[in-house]
């Protein structure tokens, strides 16, 4: 069946002042809504970065993949690769935004197409996307609860009102996570860390830990911090973290931090592809792995992950970036087929007021996004939404995610430091 249209649609949507290694969320995130247009009048979704490079490379491929199978997605890769030298990225690289990302592009972009595709193959068979995956191995996929230091949006005009306000130590950060988890029932959480002091962070952890004995915790600082430091926070959180996320910088020194302390770490950062997955396994730096559908090289991808970790004897999780509910969809279905990802995922979704989606946000219930039998993905585009998200792109500064640039603005002497503390 043969591809008629390809649509792809930059969109701003809100975010608040959430805080990070690398510096402050900007008040917009961006995002590509993709629409790839069936012969038989069918549209298949997909959702990824907005940022300029990864959109570049997505706006200039849709004219060329117009007549080629929904089926075909090597063609589809083809085509990405024979573009790609063409895209000059010409902005400063984050490393929290893979988007911007010169190496992942056309990864990147694969994974969007790939996710649209299978959409439009499922609606097109009528069934499910997770049965093109080889089936549902589970009807529900848990997600954990994301907790943020972040300022109130009072702190700029630029920013939304959001419900949870400001949280910059240890109560605020319990309170917010009761709010989440009253609102969507998570059953584990997972704490955003490497912005205030290091023993305080450990602390809003043992918090949430007095606060939510059963509910399994994480802390990720973005490898913002020394080994001397991750020691310290390792000996001060021993047995109360389900896994010590991305504490440190490089392969090496998760390895030698792993040998130090025996505790399971877990990455979306020294390991972002398979020449580093080779190297952690030799290293053993890593002992779960973070997937991330969208730069890892999409749906299919990702099962072969799961299946070299199963291998290799590494646990697999997800992490996510700020997104809307085709990426939730997506990381749904797929999850759902992987007998081996069976920690909860993360998720920064209750973050974000803005949805595209026919009847609004997907929902959580009990910390899960369910599968349902609706063809694809099981979403459809509200284009009023869509139209409404695009004018806000075209009025909205930002073109490629910048935190750092993003602090700058209320602490002119900030600069990214990587270990900082
Ligand atoms: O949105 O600030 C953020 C996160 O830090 C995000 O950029 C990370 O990619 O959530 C991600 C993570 O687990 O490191
Ligand atoms: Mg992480």
């Amino acid at each position: 069946m043969k591809i008629s249209a390809v649509r792809v649609t930059p969109i701003a949507i809100k975010d608040p002042a959430l805080l990070n290694a690398a510096g402050v969320h900007e008040p917009f995130g961006l995002r590509s809504i993709i629409e790839v247009v069936g012969a038989n009048g069918m549209v298949g979704l997909g959702e990824t970065y907005g940022d300029a490079p990864v959109l570049g490379l997505l706006t200039r491929a849709a004219p060329s993949l117009v007549g080629l199978s929904a089926f075909d997605v090597n063609g589809m890769l083809a085509r990405l690769k024979a573009l790609a030298p063409q895209v000059s990225t010409g902005h400063v690289e984050m490393e929290l935004a893979p988007g911007s990302l010169a190496s992942n592009l056309v990864t990147s972009a694969f994974s969007a197409f790939e996710v649209a595709f299978m959409d439009l193959q499922a609606r097109t068979l009528g069934i499910p996307l997770v049965e093109l995956l080889g089936g549902a191995v589970r009807d529900k996929v848990s997600y954990s609860a994301y907790l943020f230091y972040k300022w109130d949006a009072s702190v700029d005009p630029e920013y939304a009102p959001d419900p949870y306000g400001e949280a910059v130590n240890a109560a605020q950060i319990v309170q917010q996570a009761r709010k989440m988890i009253d609102q969507y029932g998570f059953e584990s959480i997972k704490l955003k860390a490497g912005v205030f002091d290091p023993m305080e962070e450990a602390d809003a952890i043992l918090a949430l830990k007095a606060a939510f004995p059963n509910q399994p915790l994480r802390i990720d600082p973005n490898s913002n911090w020394s080994m001397a430091t991750s020691l310290k926070v390792a000996d001060k959180l021993r047995g109360s973290l389900e896994y010590y996320e991305d504490p440190t910088p490089t392969l090496e020194g998760m390895a030698e931090l792993h040998k130090a302390t025996g505790m399971p770490l877990a990455s979306n950062m020294v390991v972002t592809n398979w020449a580093e997955l080779k190297r952690s396994i030799e290293l053993n730096s890593v002992q779960i792995l973070l997937s991330d559908h969208h730069f890892w090289g999409g749906l299919r991808a990702t099962q072969a992950l799961a299946q070299t970790c199963q291998t290799f004897g590494l646990g697999l999780s997800m992490h996510s970036n700020s997104h809307l509910g085709i990426s939730l969809m997506a990381m749904t279905h797929l999850a759902a087929s992987v007998q081996h990802l069976s920690y909860a995922c993360d998720t920064h979704y209750p973050w974000q007021s803005d949805e595209v989606l026919v009847g609004g946000k997907v929902p959580i219930v009990d910390g899960c996004v369910h599968l349902t039998n609706k063809p694809g993905l099981g979403v459809e585009l509200d284009q009023d939404k869509l139209t409404e998200l695009h004018e806000a792109f075209k009025v909205c500064r930002i073109r490629t995610r910048n935190d750092v640039a993003q602090m700058q603005r209320y602490r002119p002497e900030w600069k990214q430091v990587k270990p900082r503390f």
